[in-house]
């Protein structure tokens, strides 16, 4: 089958793109389009053409994997559709359904007209690959839907439906009913009313925003610290209000190729390909029947509870949320209450919503109510033993095939597992980030006995809720919290070293993160590390390496922002961490407790000490099996820890440095400082050994 196809409806010509799945501008797709606008045009009996997608949509852009790919040589490309649009005689509409994405939307804005389906979607998603649109979308979105819309379309990524379109005047009609048929109509009136058939490119009325850009760039400051392509946008539609069309198309074409050969580009395409891959299981068909999850359990009311409660409601899952006692339970609903209402307060949600939603979360004090639910995720205290006495509770209630999860971040399921042996097969391990309602990461913990099937089921539920499930394997802290140790570990290190904590986090804030790794610690709060090493000191927290200087300051009450006061002071009511002399003088005296000399630290070493053991970690990881790719750490990272997705994540940012200069740097540090998360990972050695990176590892079998 052809990717393009020609056939005759009466006077009309359509043209059909037929490249699954979502037809992308795949090498062969320009040119069928170009053939059959030529044949249209030959064609004396033809008075108009129609362009349409067959299958989920119009057309989803250019094909992405082609920016790292060489274009076929002598193979029609976008200027080759445009030019055919704009050489040719009889009008040209666009039939859009499902989707016209970036080189799609660019496409049909060529056309002379367009017309839509009401549930389609049109959009310039380009920013989120790292860079502007490159066939003409800068200058044309302007000319049709103005220069505030169309900026604003083409700096967030995000589309617009329909009947925003339409209003927008992106659009020409809206078609209720059969889209083929629609456009064939629309094509003959326009060709019997005899034109003018009026191209984007000669619309000028719509130019006159010109005030806007400065505002723009302010706007976007925060969202978009670190990155270029968002104010590679900014400058392209710029162009279209200052230069004449075709010189802002030539504008548009330098920027977009600078852009998508930078290093950010390459790191947020590698984010779009990891995001597809992270759903595939390998030895898992992907049309495996999944086992229906149409009711659900949530154990604990308490803040995780009450989010992934919100998670089931917010998927259309009527959940029942079990607690110990009536007031725990009201606080929660409370809880929940507040939160759907400060949703609908910002506008994000309709009070229609979220009363359905509301209505979806029953809250019970019996576990009896558990007993013909599909799935329970229990989100009780985070011990052991809590959590065995909870499953062994389940065990007694629920069905049989009921699938039970544990939601923890760093307990071994497989233990939990083995305490209800008959339903080992159903058991397995969520792991939500907090705010469980918000954060998009889930990791799925897989055990060593759950079944395929539910595997599966658990991923789909996750993708339901709009989460990002990624598998992991059991083993302490998972895929993100055991890398995480390295990551902190090293920064109280360099504190005891003489490194100040707020060049520290300037150096990781610098490198994109949200904040630096000592005002995270002291968001989180000091005291929950403080109160393990007690456990573990019989009642006496030990003073280690890298642990003197947190616990002096809980010792001095100072647990973080929660007491104005941690590894910096905070003023009443200001989040800004304030720099301490008195945390200095605690780093002093940790250098001496240990016999160390302080000194000066570069922030290369800084960013070294913290991001090597990430990637050190991670290898082994991988290497162990607890991952199943090395995108998927990088998701994690991503979207569990505000690591900058404009860098792409861990492994593949170490790829970027080259993974012999971050191989000989861990193997420098282990014999200098000697800690275990310094063990050089031998994965890591291969892959340095053999100058490959880890996406190479990925396309490994
Ligand atoms: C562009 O157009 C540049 C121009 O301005 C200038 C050029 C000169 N290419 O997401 P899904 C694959 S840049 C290649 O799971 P959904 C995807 O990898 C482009 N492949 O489906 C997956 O493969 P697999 C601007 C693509 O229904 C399969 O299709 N356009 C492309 O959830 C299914 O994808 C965009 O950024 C592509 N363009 O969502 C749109 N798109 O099965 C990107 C998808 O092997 N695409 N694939 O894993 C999307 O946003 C979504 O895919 C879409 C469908 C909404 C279309």
């Amino acid at each position: 089958m052809s990717l393009v196809n020609y056939e005759k409806r009466g006077a009309v010509g359509v043209v059909t793109v037929t490249n699954p799945p979502v037809n992308a501008m795949s090498p062969g797709v320009p040119k069928g389009i170009v053939n059959g606008v030529a044949e249209a045009n030959a064609d004396d009996d033809v008075k108009a053409i129609v362009l349409i997608g067959a299958g989920r949509g119009f057309i989803a852009g250019a094909d992405i994997r082609y920016f790292s790919l060489p274009w076929p040589e002598g193979e029609e490309n976008f200027s080759d559709v445009i030019k055919s649009f704009e050489g040719s005689a009889k009008p040209v509409v666009a039939a859009i359904h499902g989707h016209a994405l970036g080189g799609g939307l660019e496409v049909a804005m060529a056309c002379h007209y367009r017309v839509i389906v009401p549930t389609a979607q049109v959009g310039q998603p380009e920013v989120k690959l790292g860079f502007p649109p490159g066939a003409g979308g800068t200058q044309r979105l302007p000319r049709l839907a103005g220069v505030k819309a169309g900026l604003d379309m083409i700096v967030s990524g995000n589309p617009v439906r329909a009947p925003r379109a339409a209003e927008l005047g992106i659009v020409d009609k809206v078609i209720d009913g059969d889209l083929l048929e629609g456009a064939l109509a629309f094509a003959e009136e326009k060709a019997a009313s005899g034109g003018p058939h009026r191209l984007a490119r000669d619309l000028d009325a719509k130019l006159d925003d010109a005030g806007i850009f400065d505002a723009k760039r302010q706007e976007i400051k925060r969202r978009a610290r670190g990155m270029r392509a968002p104010y590679a946008c900014i400058e392209c539609v710029e162009a279209a209000v200052e230069l004449p069309f075709d010189e802002g198309i030539k504008r548009e074409r330098e920027i977009f190729e600078d852009c998508v050969k930078s290093d950010e580009s390459k790191a947020l395409r590698h984010v779009f390909f990891a995001e597809r891959a992270a759903g595939k299981i390998p030895g898992i068909a992907k049309d495996i029947a999944l086992r229906p999850v149409k009711t659900a359990g949530v154990l604990g009311a308490g803040t995780m509870g009450g989010g992934i409660a919100m998670n089931f409601a917010n998927a259309g899952i009527p959940v029942r949320i079990l607690e110990q006692n009536q007031e725990a339970l009201d606080k929660g609903m409370a809880r929940i209450e507040k939160n759907y209402a400060n949703t609908v307060s910002k506008g994000r949600l309709s009070q229609d919503d979220m009363d359905k939603r509301m209505g979806l979360i029953e809250p019970v004090l019996d576990y009896a109510a558990l007993g013909d639910v599909d799935m329970v995720i229990e989100a009780v205290f985070e011990t052991m033993d809590v959590k065995k006495n909870v499953f062994a509770k389940l065990d007694a209630v629920c069905k049989p095939d009921a699938i039970l999860t544990s939601n923890t971040s760093y307990l071994n399921v497989d233990e939990i597992a083995a305490t209800v042996p008959g339903r080992s097969g159903n058991v397995l391990g969520t792991h939500f980030f907090s705010p469980a309602n918000v954060m998009r990461l889930l990791e799925v913990v897989r055990t060593e006995n759950v079944s395929d099937q539910v595997l599966a089921t658990v991923m789909d539920v996750g993708k339901r809720m709009r989460k990002l499930p990624i598998v992991a394997g059991v083993c302490h802290g998972f895929i993100g919290n055991r890398m995480l140790e390295g990551y902190f570990g090293e920064a109280a290190l360099m504190v005891e070293e003489g490194a100040p904590p707020q060049q520290i986090d300037k150096v990781m804030y610098d490198f994109g993160m949200a904040m630096g790794p000592l005002a995270v610690s002291d968001l989180a709060g000091l005291d929950i590390g403080w109160s393990k090493r007690k456990d573990a000191g019989g009642g006496e927290a030990v003073h280690e390496r890298g642990s003197f200087v947190s616990n002096k300051l809980c010792e001095m009450g100072r647990f973080g922002q929660k007491t104005g006061r941690g590894y910096y002071i905070y003023e009443q009511g200001n989040r800004t961490p304030v720099p301490d002399p008195e945390v200095a003088q605690l780093a002093k005296d940790a250098a001496a407790h240990f016999g160390l000399e302080t000194r000066d630290f570069s922030d290369q070493e800084i960013l070294e000490r913290c991001m090597y053991p990430l990637v050190n970690i991670g290898a082994q990881i991988l290497d162990e099996g607890f991952a199943l790719r090395a995108s998927d750490i990088d998701l994690v990272y991503i979207n569990g820890y505000a690591f900058p997705v404009w860098r792409g994540g861990p492994m593949h940012w170490a790829g970027t440095v080259g993974l012999k200069t971050v191989y000989d740097a861990v193997c420098r540090y282990h014999d200098e400082l000697g800690f275990a998360h310094w063990k050089p990972s031998p994965l890591l050695k291969r892959l340095a050994d053999e100058g490959k990176a880890f996406e190479d590892y990925d396309q490994e079998d």
